[in-house]
């Protein structure tokens, strides 16, 4: 039995300066860093996921291009394109702490840190088997899309899940708090402050 830490997409996109910044993310990203030189013992993996947006096509209606516009609810501005800056971890995250590298939304939405696998292409279930994960604490952006998702996917997974509310960042401040509250619902422990 271990503990892991999900790092959700904490990229250059979801932070300020980017193209779909969120409130607080780049203090979020040192906050994440400072967490993990504290607390590292407690966890046999830190497993840090990135979006991985295909730069072709609209990635399954996620992406929105111009001239078309997003609604910020299911199409998004132009985010984390593979192998672009936007796409990498934000600087104030020190990504040498990170263990294992997930990627996910190559060519659609992808929510969800368990859509995502190695670069490899491990699956993210069988990496948790192979660690013998039994818990979850998870953080990072953004709390009311992917950490909501990868906290539920993670419980439904048979996880015993926390979300470090303090460590994450959200687009927008009514749908991160009902994001909370969907968690606490579904009996997720959240951790805030
Ligand atoms: C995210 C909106 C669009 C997220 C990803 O990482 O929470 N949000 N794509």
């Amino acid at each position: 039995m271990s503990k892991v830490l999900f790092v959700i997409d904490v990229q250059n996109d979801f932070c300020e300066g980017g193209s779909l910044a969120v409130a607080g993310g780049a203090s979020v990203a040192a906050g994440i860093t400072e967490f993990i030189r504290e607390h590292r013992d407690e966890y046999s993996a830190v497993i840090a996921s990135r979006d991985w947006h295909d730069s072709q096509n609209d990635n399954g209606g996620h992406i929105a291009w111009p001239p078309s516009t997003p609604n910020f609810l299911e199409s998004w501005p132009p985010h984390c394109i593979s192998h672009t800056s936007g796409a990498e971890y934000h600087p104030n995250l020190d990504a040498s702490l990170i263990d294992v590298h997930i990627e996910k939304g190559q060519g659609r939405p992808a929510y969800s840190i368990f859509e995502g696998t190695t670069p490899k292409g491990q699956p993210l279930t069988e990496l948790l088997a192979d660690l013998g994960a039994s818990q979850v604490d998870v953080v990072g952006i953004a709390t009311d899309y992917c950490v909501l998702a990868s906290a539920l996917d993670a419980q439904h997974n048979g996880l015993e899940v926390r979300v470090l509310a303090g460590l994450t960042a959200g687009v927008a401040v009514d749908s991160s708090l009902k994001a909370l509250e969907t968690l606490e619902d579904a009996g997720i422990a959240v951790v805030r402050g």
